[in-house]
């Protein structure tokens, strides 16, 4: 669609792969940002010094996340929980405070937080990451009303079972095992959460998907 973008990841060789696909495929600009929105001092000194140029943001799309382990609430590991934490619920509050004055400034933004349904119920061995989830949903309802004053739309997108990193992640390389979550099904792609995305993220200023649940 011809955006411009700016793209952030912990894998600095990742996104440079991208960045050379999306400017020689589409011929938009793409400014690399490479850090760990754990870090909360990377990452506002990121955002602090984006160049001119690069400071008129429409959108935040929060995606960073992830799952660790699947285990009973007293054999979860301390270390899961804290990394979850530190990534699904920290890291997605650190990135949308230092976006914000950027939004507020021209009273306009719109911030799509990707949750999941494990923010909406509960599923047995799920206890720290459906916590981070719904941590995730209750900062989307959160930030919709305290940012409303600022014209800045807030949307939350939860997606069920994608086909993605996330469950070999999850279970930390175990092939059998993440293979086996979307076994017998055809669970969602990226590709389908992109289109999803897109079209929230392309609607008129007055129109705004506050919660969606997929699967
Ligand atoms: C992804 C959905 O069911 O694996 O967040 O938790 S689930």
């Amino acid at each position: 669609a011809g955006w411009d973008c700016i793209i952030t990841g912990r894998r600095k060789d990742r996104l440079e792969k991208l960045a050379t696909t999306l400017q020689t495929e589409f011929g938009v600009k793409i400014l690399v940002l490479p850090f760990d929105v754990q870090h909360k001092d990377a990452v506002f000194s990121a955002i602090e010094n984006l160049p001119e140029s690069w400071k008129a943001i429409d959108v935040l799309l929060n995606n960073a996340g992830l799952a660790l382990g699947r285990d009973s609430f007293e054999n979860a590991s301390l270390d899961d929980w804290d990394t979850m934490i530190d990534t699904n619920v920290k890291g997605l509050m650190y990135v949308s405070k230092a976006v914000l004055p950027l939004f507020i400034q021209r009273k306009k933004g719109h911030i799509i937080n990707i949750g999941s349904t494990a923010g909406k119920e509960v599923y047995k061995d799920g206890n720290g990451y459906c916590a981070t989830k719904h941590a995730v949903d209750a900062i989307s309802k959160a930030m919709r009303i305290d940012l409303l004053p600022y014209q800045i739309k807030v949307t939350a997108i939860h997606p069920g079972a994608a086909d993605t990193e996330f469950s070999l992640v999850r279970y930390k390389g175990d092939e059998d095992k993440a293979a086996k979550v979307y076994e017998g099904y055809k669970a969602l792609d990226a590709q389908d959460v992109a289109d999803i995305i897109f079209y929230a993220a392309t609607l008129p200023d007055h129109v705004c998907i506050n919660d969606l649940t997929v699967t």
